[in-house]
C-alpha cells in the first residue's frame, strides 16, 4: 500500500494525493509538517534528508520531491498520465520542469506573501509586482490552453497534476484576477472531477499567520 506523509493543506502533498484518487490507489497519508512537526525525527529523515513534505512510500521504495512521486506512482500504476514513450513524454516533462521553474515561484511569492505575512508587514509595492507576474504567468496558459483541453495536450497527464494543484489557491486568493476564459474553463472542468475536489480544494486559511486573516 502507498503512504504519502504530508499534511493535505500542502500544494505538493495534493498533487500525488489528486493522482492517487484518480486511479483509485489504496494509500494512508500520515499527517506531518506545518502544525503536525514530525520532519525532525530521525525516522523522517532517514526517509527525506531535507526534512520536507511530501514523502512516498510504497513497499521498499521511498521517494520525495513532489514530482519525482507524480513520475513513480504514474511509472508504476497510472502510464496514461505518462506514456513511457519518450517523444510522448517530453511534452508533458517539459510543463513539470516549467511549473518548478516559474508557475510554482509565482504562485508562492503570492500566496506567502498574503498567507504568511502580516498584513502591515507586506511591502505593497513588491506585493503588486509578485501580482503582476502572477498575471502575466497565467495569461500564458490561457492561450496555451486556447488550443486544447490540457496542459499538455488532448489528455489529462502530470503536466496538469503539477500545474492545476496550484489553480485552488489561484481562483480563491484574495487577489484580482484578469478575464482569462480558456484557464476558466479548464478549472471549471478540473472541479468537476471528484478527486480533484477532495484533495487539491482543501482550505487552507489555517495556515495564516496572525495579521494575515482573509481580508
Ligand atoms: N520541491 C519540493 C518542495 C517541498 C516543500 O517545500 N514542501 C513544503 C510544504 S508545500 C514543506 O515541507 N514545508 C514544511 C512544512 O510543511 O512543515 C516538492 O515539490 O516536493
Amino acid at each position: 500500500m502507498l503512504i504519502v506523509w504530508g499534511r493535505p493543506t500542502s500544494v505538493n502533498v495534493q498533487k500525488p494525493m489528486w493522482l492517487i484518487g484518480e486511479l483509485a490507489l489504496a494509500h494512508q497519508r500520515n499527517d506531518v509538517g506545518g502544525a503536525f512537526g514530525g520532519l525532525d525525527t530521525d525516522q523522517y529523515i532517514s526517509m527525506n534528508p531535507h526534512q520536507l513534505i511530501p514523502t512516498l512510500q510504497d513497499d521498499t521504495v521511498t521517494v520525495w520531491e513532489s514530482e519525482a512521486i507524480l513520475r513513480y506512482i504514474a511509472g508504476k500504476y497510472g502510464e496514461q498520465y505518462f506514456p513511457a514513450d519518450p517523444s510522448a513524454r517530453a511534452g508533458i516533462d517539459q510543463w513539470m520542469s516549467w511549473v518548478q521553474s516559474t508557475w510554482a515561484p509565482a504562485m508562492t511569492a503570492v500566496f506567502g506573501s498574503l498567507v504568511r505575512v502580516a498584513t502591515t508587514d507586506r511591502d505593497p509595492t513588491v506585493f503588486a509586482s509578485y501580482v503582476s507576474n502572477l498575471h502575466k504567468v497565467a495569461a500564458r496558459i490561457d492561450k496555451i490552453l486556447m488550443s486544447r483541453p490540457y496542459l499538455a495536450g488532448e489528455s489529462l497527464s502530470l503536466a496538469d497534476f503539477a500545474f492545476a494543484s496550484f489553480l485552488y489557491r489561484y481562483y480563491t486568493l484574495e487577489i484580482s484576477r484578469p478575464e482569462l476564459p480558456h484557464l476558466n474553463n479548464y478549472y471549471d472542468r478540473l472541479c468537476e472531477r471528484p478527486a480533484y475536489v477532495e484533495h487539491v480544494q482543501v482550505d487552507y486559511d489555517g495556515l495564516r499567520v496572525p495579521g494575515a486573516e482573509r481580508q
